[in-house]
Formats: C-alpha cells, sequence, structure tokens
C-alpha cells in the first residue's frame, strides 16, 4: 500500500461549496444522493481537467452534472474513486448511490449499532457514505434530509439546526438539519433510531439560549445526568477560560454501543461510545465518572479547536487534538483535585506515550508519513501533543497564551489551518520567538534532563546544570536543541521552599516554583544568598514531557516524598524511590529496604492533613509494565516477583495502618463525586489491595463485606478485584452473583470480562479463552473485544508475556479473526506486541514468529500491515 508523505500536501484542485444530501435509510441498504456545488479552486495549480472523487463501497446508480446524467464515456469507477474527465470549472454534481449499513462491520461511514444507525466518518469514513473530496480543507456547508421508516426510526438526527419535518404517509417520516457552518465531511454525522432523549438548556454568556440533547437508548434513561451535568460545566469553562461560546441553537450527544473511538465531535451532533456517556453510583466507577466528564469535555472543546477551526490535513491532526486534550485536562484539573489529575495524565502519558516514543511505532507529534491515518490516532499526537500546548502556555504564562489563543480563533475562523498557524498566534501574540519550538514537533523519541548540581559553601551559591539529550532515532538527525520550562524549587533542610535568586538578577523571587528555561544543549543556573545546600525538587508539576536523570539519595527521595509543597513531584519522589527498590529486587531479591521507606510510607498513609487522593497516588507502586519500560531487557517474573515481594512487606509491616485507613475511609452515606470523595474511596481500596495481598480470614471477610454490600461501582470492582485474585470458590462465587446481577448491562459486563482477563492468576490465558465462548462474548462489539482481548493482551504483562509464548499465539489469531471485519481496532490489538525487541531472547523469538504470520498472511488491511511492517523494522 502507498506511503502519503507531508511534504506532497497540495491544495485540493476543485472546491465544494454546498453539500445536500438526501438519505433513504435502510440497515440492509440505503440511496444516499448528493448534490454537490463544486468549483474549481483559484488558488491550486491546474491538472489534467479530470476530478478525482474518493469513494469506497458504494454502488453508482445515477450520476449527473447540472442536471444532465454523464454517459459511461465521461467518468470513471475505481475500487476507491470516482473519475469524472473533463468537468468545469463551476458546476452541480448529482450523485446516487447505494451502501448496506448492516453489512459495515468496520464501524466506519454509516453503520448500524443495534436497532439504532449512526455514522464515524473521521478520519476517511464520509468517503464509504457519498462520493466526495475526503480531506479536511475541503470545507462546505451542509444540508441533510434523512427519510426513514416512522416506527422503526422516530428520531433523525443529523448536524446543525433542525429544519422542518414531514410525515410522508406511507409509514416512513422526513426530517432536514441545516448546518450554516462550513465543516470537513470528517465532521459530518447522522443517527436514526428509536432513542430515550434527555433535554436540558443552557443560555450562553452573550444570552443565547441553546437545547442541550442527550439521547440514549430506552433502558439507560437513568444514566445520563452526569454526562449531561458535564456538558454544561464545560459549556461555561470555555466560555471563562477561552471566550468560546457555542454557536448553534442544539447540541445533540448521542450514545452508541458500538464504536471504535472514545467518541466523535460531529457538529452539533457528538457520537460517544456510551461508555463515555452512562453513569449511575451502583453501574459506573469513579473513573468511569471522570472519564466521562473529560471525554463529554473534549468533544465539546472541539467546536472551537477542530471544527471552527479544523486541519488542513491529517498530518497537523494534533494541532486539534493535542490543543483539545490540553483544554481537558485543564478542565478536569479545575473541577477536581489538581494534582491527582496532573498525577493520572502524566502516569498515562509514561506509561502509553513513553514507550510508543521509544519504540518502532515512534513517530513525532506531526507524523510525516503514513500509510493508515487510523494507526495515528496515538499518545504521541494526543498526549504528548497536549503536552507541547502546556509548555507553550507555561512558556507564555496566562495572559499572553490566551491573548494568542484570541488571536488563533479570530484570525483563522472557518478555516483549515496548520500548526505553524497555531504557533504564530502565539508567537505574536507574546512577542516571542517560537521558531525552535516547532522542533517539539518534528523530532520523536522522549529527551532527557541531565541534572548535575555544585555547592559553594563559602558563598552560598548552588550551581544547577541542565543538559538536554535528544535521542537518536534511526532515520532521522537531531533537530537542535529544544526549547524546555523546567519548574523548579529548591527546599531547605526543613523541607521549606527557599526564595529563588539567580546570580544575574536584582532580587529573588518569592519562595515557590519558577521557570527556567532551556534553549541550549547545556544550560547553567546560580542560585544565590542560600544559608546551606538546597534539595532541588525538579520538573515540578511535569513540566516537560522528558526523563530527568539526577542523583538523588535513597533519603532525598524519602524526603520529598514527605515534604515537598509540589504534590506531584511528593508523587514522582515516590515513584522514583519505589521503581528504584522494585528494580534492585529484581536483581539481587533479598537486598533489604532503605532506612526510612517504610516509615514514609507509614507517615504518608496517616498524614490526615493531605489530600486523601494525592496520598493514594503517592502510595501506588509503578506497574509491571513501566518497571519494565525501565529495563534493558524486561523480566516479566522478575519484576512481578520483586513487585509482590514489596507489596507484602509493606502490608506485613503496616497492617494496623491499613487496616485503620480502611476503617476511616469507609463512607456510608449516598455516592458524591467530590474530590474528597474519590479521594477517600481510592484511598480505601488502596488499603484493601494491600491487605488482601496476605488475604487472612479477616481481610477476605472485609473484601467479601464489600463486595456484597454494593455500595457503588468503585467499591464492589475494587473488592472484586481482589476476590479474583484471591481465586477458589469465593472468586467464582462472586464473579457469579455479578454476572447475573448485570447481565443486561453491557458496560458493566465490560468490567466483568475484564477483571477477569486482568487477573495474575496462572489460569488465566485458559479463562480468557473459555470466555471466547461465552454467551455474552462477541468480537462485533469494540467494547467487549477490548475488555476481554485487549485488556489481557495490553494489560496483563506477566500473564500475556507468559514464557511458552501462548498468549502471542492467542492475539494474533484474534487479530487474524478480526481484521477482515475490524481493522481498525485490529491494528490497535497488535500493538501489544511492539515491545518485542526489549524482551529475552526466547519471547523475542515467539513474537517475532507471530508477527511474520501475520506478515505473510495474503489481504491483511493497510492498517494492520502499517503496524507489522514498521514493528518489524
Ligand atoms: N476526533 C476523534 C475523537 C476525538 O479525539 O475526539
Ligand atoms: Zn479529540
Amino acid at each position: 500500500p502507498p506511503t502519503i508523505h507531508l511534504k506532497d500536501y497540495r491544495p485540493p484542485e476543485f472546491l465544494i461549496d454546498q453539500v445536500d444530501l438526501r438519505f433513504e435509510l435502510d440497515p440492509d441498504t440505503t440511496q444516499v444522493e448528493a448534490t454537490l456545488a463544486i468549483r474549481r479552486n483559484p488558488a491550486a495549480t491546474r491538472g489534467d481537467g479530470n476530478l478525482r472523487l474518493d469513494g469506497e463501497q458504494l454502488e453508482l446508480e445515477y450520476l449527473a452534472i447540472d442536471d444532465r446524467p454523464l454517459a459511461r464515456s465521461e467518468y470513471r469507477v475505481e475500487p476507491e474513486a470516482l473519475i469524472l474527465r473533463r468537468v468545469p470549472d463551476r458546476f452541480r454534481l448529482v450523485t446516487r448511490v447505494r451502501i448496506h449499513p448492516a453489512r459495515n462491520t468496520a464501524l466506519e461511514g454509516l453503520y448500524q449499532s443495534g436497532s439504532m444507525l449512526c455514522t464515524q466518518c473521521e478520519a476517511e469514513g464520509f468517503r464509504r457514505i457519498t462520493y466526495f473530496l475526503d480531506r479536511p480543507d475541503v470545507m462546505a456547508r451542509f444540508s441533510t434530509t434523512l427519510i426513514a421508516d416512522r416506527d422503526r426510526f422516530p428520531i433523525l438526527l443529523a448536524n446543525g439546526n433542525p429544519g422542518p419535518s414531514q410525515d410522508l404517509g406511507d409509514g416512513r417520516h422526513l426530517a432536514r438539519w441545516d448546518d450554516p457552518f462550513p465543516k470537513p465531511c470528517y465532521l459530518f454525522a447522522l443517527v436514526a433510531g428509536d432513542l430515550h432523549q434527555v433535554e436540558d438548556r443552557f443560555t450562553t454568556a452573550s444570552g443565547r439560549e441553546v437545547s442541550l440533547r442527550l439521547f440514549v437508548e430506552p433502558e439507560h434513561h437513568d444514566q445520563c445526568e452526569h454526562a449531561m451535568r458535564s456538558l454544561k460545566k464545560a459549556m461555561r469553562w470555555d466560555e471563562e477560560r477561552y471566550g468560546r461560546e457555542y454557536d448553534l441553537d442544539v447540541y445533540l450527544i448521542v450514545a452508541v454501543s458500538h464504536f471504535n473511538m472514545g467518541a466523535m465531535e460531529n457538529k452539533g451532533l457528538n457520537i460517544f461510545n456510551a461508555k463515555y456517556v452512562l453513569a449511575r453510583p451502583d453501574t459506573a466507577t469513579d473513573q468511569d465518572y471522570l472519564g466521562i466528564q473529560g471525554v463529554i469535555a473534549h468533544e465539546y472543546f472541539h467546536n472551537w479547536t477542530g471544527n471552527r477551526i479544523t486541519c488542513r490535513d491529517w498530518f497537523q491532526l494534533s494541532l486539534k487534538e493535542g490543543f483539545t486534550v490540553f483544554r481537558d485536562q485543564e478542565f478536569s484539573a479545575d473541577m477536581g483535585s489538581r494534582d491527582v489529575t496532573r498525577i493520572a495524565d502524566v502516569r498515562n502519558l509514561r506509561n502509553r506515550q513513553f514507550p510508543e516514543d521509544s519504540g518502532p511505532l515512534a513517530h513525532p507529534v506531526r507524523p510525516d508519513a503514513y500509510i493508515e491515518i487510523n494507526n495515528f490516532y496515538t499518545a504521541t499526537v494526543y498526549e504528548k501533543g497536549a503536552e507541547l500546548v502546556r509548555m507553550l502556555a507555561t512558556l507564555l504564562g496566562p495572559d499572553a497564551f490566551r491573548r494568542g489563543t484570541d488571536l488563533y480563533f479570530a484570525r483563522h475562523d472557518g478555516q483549515a489551518v496548520t500548526i505553524e498557524d497555531f504557533i504564530a498566534c502565539l508567537a505574536e501574540a507574546s512577542g516571542r520567538d517560537l521558531g525552535p519550538f516547532l522542533r517539539w514537533y518534528a523530532q520523536p523519541g522522549t529527551p532527557e534532563l541531565e541534572v548535575r548540581d555544585q555547592w559553594e559553601d563559602e558563598t552560598g551559591t548552588y550551581r544547577l546544570t541542565i543538559r538536554q539529550r535528544i535521542p537518536a532515532t534511526s532515520d532521522r538527525p537531531s533537530s537542535g536543541p529544544l526549547p524546555i520550562p523546567v519548574a523548579v524549587g529548591l527546599l531547605d533542610a526543613k523541607g521549606r521552599d527557599l526564595p529563588l535568586h539567580l546570580a544575574d538578577e536584582p532580587a529573588p523571587t518569592p519562595a515557590g516554583t519558577r521557570v527556567l528555561e532551556l534553549h541550549t544543549d547545556e544550560t547553567s543556573f546560580r542560585f544565590v544568598g542560600l544559608a546551606a545546600r538546597p534539595i532541588p525538587s525538579l520538573l515540578r508539576g511535569f513540566s516537560a514531557p522528558v526523563k530527568v536523570r539526577y542523583d538523588y539519595s535513597d533519603q532525598d527521595l524519602v524526603f520529598l516524598m514527605t515534604h515537598d509543597s509540589d504534590g506531584f513531584n511528593r508523587w514522582d519522589a515516590a515513584q522514583s524511590l519505589a521503581q528504584r527498590l522494585l528494580l534492585q529486587g529484581v536483581s539481587e531479591p533479598n537486598t533489604p529496604l532503605p532506612s526510612g521507606f517504610i516509615d514514609a510510607f507509614r507517615r504518608t498513609l496517616t498524614d490526615e492533613d493531605a489530600d486523601p487522593g494525592l496520598r493514594a497516588e503517592i502510595l501506588t507502586l509503578p506497574s509491571e509494565a513501566y518497571l519494565g519500560d525501565q529495563m534493558e531487557t524486561v523480566d516479566v517474573e522478575g519484576i512481578h516477583r520483586a513487585r509482590e515481594t514489596l507489596i507484602g512487606q509493606i502490608a506485613t509491616t503496616l497492617r494496623a495502618e491499613l487496616l485503620a485507613t480502611y476503617r476511616a475511609n469507609q463512607d456510608p452515606g449516598p455516592y458524591r463525586l467530590t474530590p474528597l470523595a474519590i479521594g477517600r474511596r481510592a484511598l480505601k481500596n488502596l488499603a484493601l489491595a494491600y491487605l488482601m495481598h496476605t488475604s487472612d480470614d479477616e481481610t477476605l471477610a472485609l473484601c467479601q463485606a464489600q463486595f456484597a454490600a454494593h455500595q457503588n461501582m468503585t467499591d464492589v470492582m475494587a473488592a472484586l478485584r481482589w476476590l479474583v485474585e484471591a481465586g477458589g470458590e469465593t472468586a467464582d462465587q462472586a464473579l457469579d452473583a455479578f454476572y447475573r446481577r448485570w447481565s443486561d448491562d453491557a458496560l458493566v459486563v465490560d468490567k466483568w470480562f475484564g477483571i477477569q482477563a486482568l487477573s495474575q492468576r496462572d489460569d488465566t490465558l485458559l479463562r480468557v479463552e473459555s470466555l471466547l465462548d461465552h454467551e455474552a462474548f462477541t468480537m462485533t462489539n469494540p467494547n467487549r473485544l477490548r475488555s476481554l482481548v485487549g485488556t489481557f493482551c495490553l494489560m496483563n504483562q506477566l500473564r500475556f508475556h507468559a514464557a511458552s509464548g501462548a498468549g502471542y499465539v492467542f492475539l494474533v489469531d484474534r487479530v487474524l479473526e478480526l481484521d477482515p471485519k475490524n481493522p481498525q481496532i485490529a491494528a490497535r490489538l497488535v500493538q501489544a506486541l511492539a515491545q518485542w525487541r526489549r524482551f529475552d531472547e526466547t519471547r523475542r523469538g515467539l513474537m517475532r514468529g507471530q508477527l511474520e504470520r501475520l506478515f505473510h498472511t495474503p489481504d491483511l488491511s493497510k492498517d494492520v500491515y502499517e503496524v507489522v511492517a514498521k514493528t518489524l523494522g
């Protein structure tokens, strides 16, 4: 398959100003008539006079230019295109095609989910609906007419504002929608179904009344409140933080059961994976609630960062995704605990993006080549992209950053633009030269900062020297030094922040954090006026997506973990120390713990003054996969053993404190979603996890009681997790009871599959294999597939990487089964093998064998082919 390159970008030769779509909807065969007002683009160079429209799996029935049906000699149909010969400079094209939603298992274009019909067009799904210039820099006004059976599809939705509707008298009805805002076709959407509607209202800052409507399958009518509340908060926040108002009369969200991604920001009609809409305290965990709040906000924020201003081409994907993730992260931080939110975001980055950035699928935040764009909806484009925008915000400061985004919205509204356009607005508004910052968008790999320091007692001077090192990637020279904001604080022996006085400045800045800027390979900062050698707190709040190397002693880390005023760095110090101990434990299993470690754990556990959510994070050990990523060669069993040993030591030594913490954080009251309530549940369940490590009768009874009490899904899942891990009859009984209770709620059943796939028991693969035959398992629902197969292969390092290689065979069997049906999800699963070179020789060989088995399969999708080819290298 061909590779598409950024350097080959050319403006479109033709533009489309107006699109009128008419759908006669039916799951088996839907007829789509498109009327396109097309004209030559004056800004583009003239080609051969032909017009090539994208189209896949379309059955062409009718084709006319300016009302004149075309003769066979005037056009050609190819598998992925319709080519019109010698078209006029301006004309009206009418096409009519037939498509088959019920047969669409790829879930791109128009497809059936349960009894409803819905669409997913990003990135290139619109070409499966009608012939079109399916590229984001072609922006058109759309009107959509939907015709369908009134009983089966009483609700008919599309983008924009509702227009007239009509009963057609033959059992069918018609609805019309008009979107006044020009948009690329990837933002097109329609939904038809028999859905329950929840309605609310929002008055924008300028007094515009907006009707907010959430549509769900009828049985979920009582799981919508949280999503609606989150939407209203997000709308207000975007007005206050970015001056962005909503612009249509209605804002629609539809929850669907079959969805490849999390959600989709279609103009005025967001389509969501039901997982990111539905919640009730007894069905959804705290993490689900927070995920919904974040994704609802994310899709809403896209209305400005993505829709009103979109991407010129798909290489610019991070223009909308990086910025929008940054916006949703900040929203979540404002709604909850800022430290805990930041920790979760950074953990996610380190667990998912760092490995990606050092492996065979590494790519810059703005990739320069792809085979299948669906493979680039990655942690790098999204989460590292968000870190880049965060650094820009840090470098500019809040006022200049806001001036810059205001300028961006004013200047580029209604346009399809590039990352340079965005950076230019920030540069202009701040007066800063951000040219070098663009290197961040072109440079793959995680930079490292080597930090050295020097103390001069006689002058009270402390010097920090920071060298940046950009990892070499095989095919790319380093692009030069990166601008890096490094937030630091200096602590005195009591743990207080010191005033920071740089030698070349007239006066110190007040005690606290300040941002040092790196612009060259190596930079020194001289702090003066200090009474004693300080302890540095580096990269506070994770001010840049880098790895810091500084030679902290164990005692320094214990000190920072218990004293740093920066909550994020307290966590990070604990992580560094735990990582050090665990990796030592892998190579030398009987090394005693450093003095003060358990004590620091105890103090954190019992520190009633600190945020319980933050305490829970500090006391959570790094995951096995993360530890693996820190090793030259991943020692699967060694890591597991070391981690279990440390958990055991903590659980045994601190048993009394853990029990007391568990009891003190029980909350018999109604479920609340405050940061404090969430934090207390997290701390209690962390204590339970440690206690269940020994699973004696007392803790087993606690765990069973928590499971049976069914206070809320957070507590139930925490208990079930450890009951399953304990195994035996209690595990089976709990799993049976859970399934019986929830077999009608698909999202809860997903949890049931997931928890079994996550188990570290040695029969997990056998269990997962037998669950493939369970009545509730299906490969055709992406959530279900991810919950069982995805969880096992991507989140269970110990069992997926069993030395026998059985996990690898299992994975590739599933990928081969799935690829012809849903290549997008198949390609995601293959990524479980991306790190194959990092394992021992035996596992390497086994993984390579399975990758080659895939590679030699005929008719592989572009999606899977690209991942496999790059992974094999
Ligand atoms: N645009 C794809 C889904 C999302 O990032 O919101
Ligand atoms: Zn997005």
